[in-house]
């Protein structure tokens, strides 16, 4: 998969506007301002593809792009912003909660947590729900340029025993220094070719008797 052959296709606010479910999706998630469009970005090599450090909060829809005439990205909203008001955040939760249990294709969810902070309760919760949906998931902990070879291996350590995962599970991750890129990239391929993508039914194209 080239991840360059990468271009923006659309923006949805409602579950009715997503695209077709003729590629897997992998969805991205993380709290506002975690590094997610700069991961993004690093991922398909584009400096930016995605913005970054727009309005922390002001993604309110599910970003779609197409990869390689393969796979669809999904830049999904930023949470735990706490500015937003109440009736928004339960939009986007709604918008989102939708998308993640009624998606047929979606690969995997890419969840994105800062590696030089404690466990947030959101991600947890997020996770949580993801496992219990059975929904594939990869948690990312990003921003590892900004500390030492042994606090990456401390924190991340901490991170997993929050989330109850082994090192295996999960990569870490740098924007800055591309730590960690090649494996999110060979990742991500692998949850797409695991996802099926049932072809449509053959009566569905025939446009009159035969
Ligand atoms: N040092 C460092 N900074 C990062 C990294 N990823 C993102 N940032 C910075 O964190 C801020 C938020 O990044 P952005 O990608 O916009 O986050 P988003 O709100 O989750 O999409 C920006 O100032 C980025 O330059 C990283 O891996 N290392
Ligand atoms: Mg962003």
């Amino acid at each position: 998969m080239d991840y360059r052959k990468v271009h923006f296709l659309l923006s949805a606010h409602a579950i009715r506007q997503l695209p077709a479910p003729d590629y897997p999706d992998v969805a991205f998630a993380g709290r506002s301002n975690v590094g997610k469009s700069s991961l993004i970005n690093r991922l398909v090599d584009r400096t930016s593809l995605v913005k970054t450090s727009s309005k922390p909060g002001k993604t309110q829809s599910l970003n779609y792009f197409l990869v390689d005439d393969a796979l669809y990205l999904v830049d999904l909203p930023g949470y735990g912003f706490a500015q937003v008001s109440q009736e928004t955040r339960k939009s986007w939760q709604g918008l989102l909660t939708e998308y993640v249990e009624t998606r047929s294709t979606l690969a995997c969810v890419v969840v994105i947590i800062d590696l030089r902070h404690e466990l947030k309760a959101l991600d947890r919760e997020l996770i949580d729900w993801l496992r219990y949906l059975k929904k594939p998931f990869l948690p990312v902990y990003t921003k590892a340029d900004k500390l030492s070879r042994n606090n990456q291996l401390k924190n991340a350590a901490i991170l997993d025993a929050g989330l109850t995962l082994t090192a295996d599970e999960r990569i870490v991750f740098s924007a800055r220094t591309d730590h960690g890129l090649d494996s999110l990239r060979s990742r991500i391929a692998a949850f797409a070719n695991s996802m099926v993508i049932a072809p449509e039914k053959e009566e569905d194209n025939l446009t009159g008797p035969i």
